[in-house]
């Protein structure tokens, strides 16, 4: 498939909203492969909940896997797939360096919220280059708990947040704006855009994959967030001396 860049109006709709809406970034065809694939690996997983600590405890679930590449290789090939790198690049230039990816499966009506967020806190970069990008695999409309967001509020830059799940009462998820999407859409956004979901209430799964991409030269502030092929190249290349070490040039702690 050949790759997607943003349009110059896209381009400005995401500098200006924090986010862009890709619509039909994959096939619907495509998108159907990779939900079976995602939902067979739930079942290889089994229970695996990653209900927020401030959600918990009210009969929701959410089934979740984080670096779902060293699960399938299916999804190998989507983390290199041009279209999703050759937007990356649109946003965050022509190096796209791979942080983590998550896969998550709300299930039908229990599925987890998600509190309005940054997700800044949780790996501060010094250039906040760090993007996601969510990836449609089936229907999200309003009522599967779709993405929302405050838009524009990444321009306000790191705002103090609340608790183990870096909540952010003053944007209230009920009045965020919703982006209800279809299969094969993907949700491109800045880590300092305000966001969260709602529950599933609907009689069917939502299933994504989360991907985390930087620029290989933005430097992180904290240690502590590490994930499995964290630091792949996903496009262009890294151009620092020091990522190309040997392991045994390597500083160790
Ligand atoms: O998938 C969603 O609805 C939001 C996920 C999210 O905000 C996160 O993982 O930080």
């Amino acid at each position: 498939m050949p790759p997607i860049s943003l349009t110059p109006e896209e381009r400005q709709f995401y500098q200006k909203n924090g986010y862009v809406h890709v619509r039909g970034l994959l096939t619907p065809e495509d998108a159907a492969a990779y939900r079976r694939e995602s939902h067979a690996l739930a079942e290889r997983i089994g229970e695996n909940d990653a209900t927020w600590a401030s959600q918990r405890g009210q009969g929701t679930r959410i089934t979740h896997c984080h670096d779902v590449q060293f699960q399938s290789a299916a999804f190998s090939r989507l983390l290199l797939d041009e279209r999703l790198t050759g937007v990356a690049q649109s946003i965050i230039g022509p190096n796209v360096q791979l942080h983590h990816c998550k896969m998550f499966i709300k299930p039908p009506e229990k599925g987890s919220p998600f509190p309005m967020h940054q997700d800044y806190p949780y790996f501060p970069h010094a250039r906040h280059s760090m993007i996601a990008a969510i990836i449609h695999f089936d229907d999200a409309p309003d009522e599967k708990g779709c993405l929302r967001v405050a838009p524009g509020s990444q321009a306000l830059g790191p705002l103090e947040s609340v608790g183990a799940d870096h909540h952010l009462p003053e944007f209230p998820l009920e009045t965020a704006t919703p982006i209800p999407a279809k299969a094969g859409d993907a949700i491109f956004m800045n880590y300092l855009l305000v966001h969260g979901s709602g529950i599933n209430r609907s009689n069917e799964a939502r299933t994504t994959l989360l991907v985390q991409m930087r620029d290989p030269e933005d430097e992180p502030l904290t240690e502590g967030h590490g994930s499995r092929g964290q630091g792949m190249m996903l496009a262009g290349v890294d151009p620092r001396r020091e990522a190309f070490a040997f392991a045994w040039e390597r500083k160790t702690a």
